[in-house]
């Protein structure tokens, strides 16, 4: 198998087991749950939970573990983009090559799906804790769960969310700390999840997951440098979703900041290292490392 069907099938089955963990549709909640699957089956490149999968696989830790934490994962993620769209943040009608759940359901029940996928998230998760064999896994399960809500919280995700809004506020002007703080916390902070909780889970060495966490900062970091190149040279079709705008709402980006020469230059620098941590780890993965490659020349 080469790496585009390698990379093909393993998405399809996070694709299975995000799929599975959703709810059911029934009773006075059945139009908020539909939001959510909406939101959920439009699809997307489930990266995430795939960085869980892949390094939880490579320490050989058990799958019964992995996947409520990669359907959780996915869910956390999906909410951040249903709330990201919303008219009072980006204002956004299409993603993932349909039309955003406000567009579709209203702006209320937008609000309501993606509080509703946060919160199942954790549920989902916590039911790990359940099917944990042993008092060790469920201190591993523990952990894994102050990593998940860590980074999708106010020192994570919703920090990065919160000082991006702030610099919008200003007039979209952003220095190249407060961009870095918020890439940083925006972007590689849930790609950090996927990573550490794999490792977590599979009790991976401490030292490793020190160095899972780096990879992760430098691919999240290169990620979001990505997709400010692809909003101005991206191909609309391709990636699902208007281009052009952070130009339109006059945003500071990484190609604002420091030129389209050295966005370039950075993606590949911080590619470069991930790869050298990951050649440092105490086991190999070669699907990961043709994995980190290809977002390097990413179109969507
Ligand atoms: C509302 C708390 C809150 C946070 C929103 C995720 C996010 C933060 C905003 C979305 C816009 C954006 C550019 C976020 C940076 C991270 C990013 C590039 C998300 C898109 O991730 P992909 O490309 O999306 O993995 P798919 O659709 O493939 O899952």
């Amino acid at each position: 198998m080469n790496f585009e069907e390698e990379l093909r099938k393993k998405t399809e089955d996070c694709e299975r087991v995000i799929l599975n963990f959703l709810p059911c549709a029934e009773g006075y909640a059945s139009r908020v749950v539909e939001a959510m699957h909406y939101s959920v089956e439009a699809g997307g490149k489930r990266l995430r939970p795939l960085f869980l999968f892949e390094t939880c696989r490579m320490y050989g830790g058990p799958m019964t573990l992995a996947e409520p934490f990669m359907a959780a994962l996915e869910m956390i993620h999906t909410y951040s983009l249903v709330h990201d769209d919303l008219p009072s943040m980006d204002n956004d009608e299409y993603r993932r090559g349909r039309r955003t759940t406000h567009v579709v359901y209203g702006e209320g029940m937008a609000v309501l799906a993606g509080d509703a996928l946060l919160n199942y998230a954790y549920e989902t998760a916590i039911g790990a804790l359940f099917v944990a064999q042993s008092e060790q896994e469920r201190a591993r399960v523990a952990r894994a769960l102050r990593v998940l809500a860590g980074n999708a919280g106010i020192y994570g995700m919703v920090g990065g969310q919160c000082a991006d809004l702030e610099a919008e506020g200003r007039g979209g002007a952003a220095d190249a700390q407060t961009l870095l703080y918020i890439h940083k916390h925006k972007t590689a902070c849930m790609i950090e999840s996927g990573f550490r909780i794999g490792a977590i889970l599979a009790g991976a060495p401490q030292e490793d997951e020190e160095k899972l966490g780096k990879i992760a900062e430098h691919i999240g970091i290169a990620f979001q440098i990505q997709d400010d190149i692809l909003d101005i040279e991206g191909d609309s079709q391709t990636l699902g979703k208007a281009t052009g705008q952070d130009e339109r709402d006059g945003k500071s980006t990484y190609v604002t900041v420091h030129g389209m020469e050295k966005a370039k230059e950075d993606v590949r620098v911080r590619t470069q290292e991930a790869l050298e941590l990951l050649d440092g780890l105490s086991v190999g993965n070669e699907f990961l490392r043709g994995l980190i490659q290809r977002l390097m020349t990413r179109e969507k």
